[in-house]
């Protein structure tokens, strides 16, 4: 870990590091050729159509705002390809996002979107420390999922070795860590403490492995769960953000100061909205984000309204990249719950839970309404160390819960503590939240 600590601060590609006025004006000249390309594109053409927009009528960035947002709705009415700006004939490989709910939407790239990819994800993984002498075990899921393949040709594009262990079978991943080496480790975050859980139960010393760092990513967690993290594996723990929709993993990740993730502008438009209103946030405040891919060929983006809650700091990174940073995506429009009338997002439970000493980071939330009120149920898995058959112990425990989900997200909950090893373990992305009141009214 020391060795990681010192390692010096590497910069992929000056593109990182343009001074603003070079890359507005990059910047421009993309956004006036993706307007032209997305022509291509029926959905497109017949909304430029509407609003009189062509290439010639974006003269700034400023215009941008004059621009359609495109949102997953959009995308559904679309399935399964017709937003392509290319003919299907040169597409190279088709990837799908993960829907919570129906199908999933499909997105394309052709082999210059590949290579364009690789490099994102190789620009992410440098600033994180990733050298071509390392070695790397993904822990991601192979297969629709941007996740595994957008790292794993990113890792390569590095120089570094890749070991392709895919998600899951977690006594395979402790193997193979232990056999091989690996000097990082890639998956969600969640699977990150999965892994560290099991090292701890087999009683394995996390010095005796080699892991240094993990590049973390593809769904929320918050700063105290990047500290257990650490801690429990031994490493420093780097996050990265993506979505399938604007290209995948590789839309932004952190520096080794681990102070937001830069986002990759040279490639992307960023904006930050209230969602509301659909005008921009002041710098620093929470919005939604949103992003227009300025370089995808198979099928770029407009606008696209991720949903994902999250701020923008634009000033300047002692790490010499002179890009926009976002904060932690802390919710999104849609996973936000009203309880009572009372905002919640799941992070905020989480974040209440982090902070009580003897809780396991697992848990569920259940949402229900029995009667006419909301009722918040919390599941939290006790540390096997710290489960006890004494009540009064576990009262005092629940007690300290409660009172911390009261202070963080304003609300009363029934926390119902559970043993240890009781609630589902997740592979790739974790689900946390089970919302029960639809069912009642029959909605679902
Ligand atoms: O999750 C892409 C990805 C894979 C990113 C691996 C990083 C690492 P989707 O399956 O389309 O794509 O899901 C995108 O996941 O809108 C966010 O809500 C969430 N998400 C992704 N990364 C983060 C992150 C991939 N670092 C959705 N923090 C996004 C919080 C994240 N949420």
């Amino acid at each position: 870990m020391a060795e990681h600590v010192n390692i010096e601060n590497r910069i992929w590609n000056p593109a990182e590091a343009l001074e603003r006025s070079r890359l507005t004006a990059l910047q421009l000249e993309r956004l006036r050729d993706l307007v032209e390309r997305l022509d291509a594109v029926p959905f497109y053409r017949e909304v430029f159509a509407r609003h009189r927009i062509d290439r010639d009528s974006i003269r700034s960035l400023d215009d941008l705002r004059r621009l359609p947002f495109t949102t997953k709705a959009d995308l559904r009415e679309q399935y399964p390809l017709n937003m392509l700006a290319v003919p299907r004939q040169r597409l190279a490989r088709i990837h799908g996002s993960s829907g919570t709910t129906g199908k999933p939407t499909f997105v394309a790239y052709t082999a210059e979107d590949l290579r364009q990819w690789a490099e994102l994800c190789a620009r992410f993984l440098t600033a994180g420390g990733l050298r071509s002498e390392h070695v790397v075990q993904v822990a991601f899921g192979y297969g629709l999922f941007t996740g595994g393949f957008g790292l794993h040709y990113g890792i390569e594009q590095v120089g570094a070795t890749v070991i392709p262990a895919a998600a899951g079978n977690t006594p395979r991943q402790l193997a193979l860590l232990q056999d091989l080496g690996a000097d990082a480790l890639v998956c969600t975050p969640s699977y990150a403490l999965t892994i560290a859980e099991t090292i701890r139960e087999r009683q394995i010393d996390p010095d005796s492995l080699n892991l240094k760092f993990g590049h973390f990513g593809g769904e929320p967690w918050t700063e105290d769960m990047r500290l257990r993290i650490d801690r429990q594996l031994g490493i420093r723990a780097f996050n990265n953000y993506g979505l399938s929709e604007v290209i995948g993993p590789g839309v932004g990740g952190e520096c080794l100061r681990r102070d937001g993730m830069h986002i990759q502008e040279d490639h992307f438009l960023v904006e930050c909205i209230d969602p509301q209103t659909l005008e921009p946030v002041a710098p620093g405040q929470r919005g939604e984000l949103v992003f227009t891919s300025l370089c995808k060929q198979a099928m770029p983006i407009l606008r696209y309204r991720t949903r994902d809650l999250a701020a923008l700091d634009d000033r300047p990174c002692p790490c010499g990249r002179t890009t926009i940073r976002m904060s932690r995506v802390t919710g999104r429009t849609d996973d936000m719950l009203i309880i009572r009338g009372v905002n919640v997002f799941p992070s905020q439970i989480e974040e209440a839970l982090l902070r009580v000493e003897g809780t396991a980071p697992h848990y569920e939330i259940v949402v229900d309404r029995p009667g006419t009120l909301d009722e918040l149920t919390v599941r939290v898995e006790i540390r096997p160390q710290d489960f006890s058959d004494e009540m009064r112990q576990m009262q005092q425990l629940r007690q300290r819960i409660d009172r911390e989900i009261h202070s963080v997200a304003g609300l009363r909950a029934n926390v119902e503590l559970v043993r240890p090893q009781t609630l589902e373990r997740f592979e790739g992305k974790a689900k946390r939240v089970n919302d029960r009141r639809g069912e009642r009214n029959g909605k679902i």
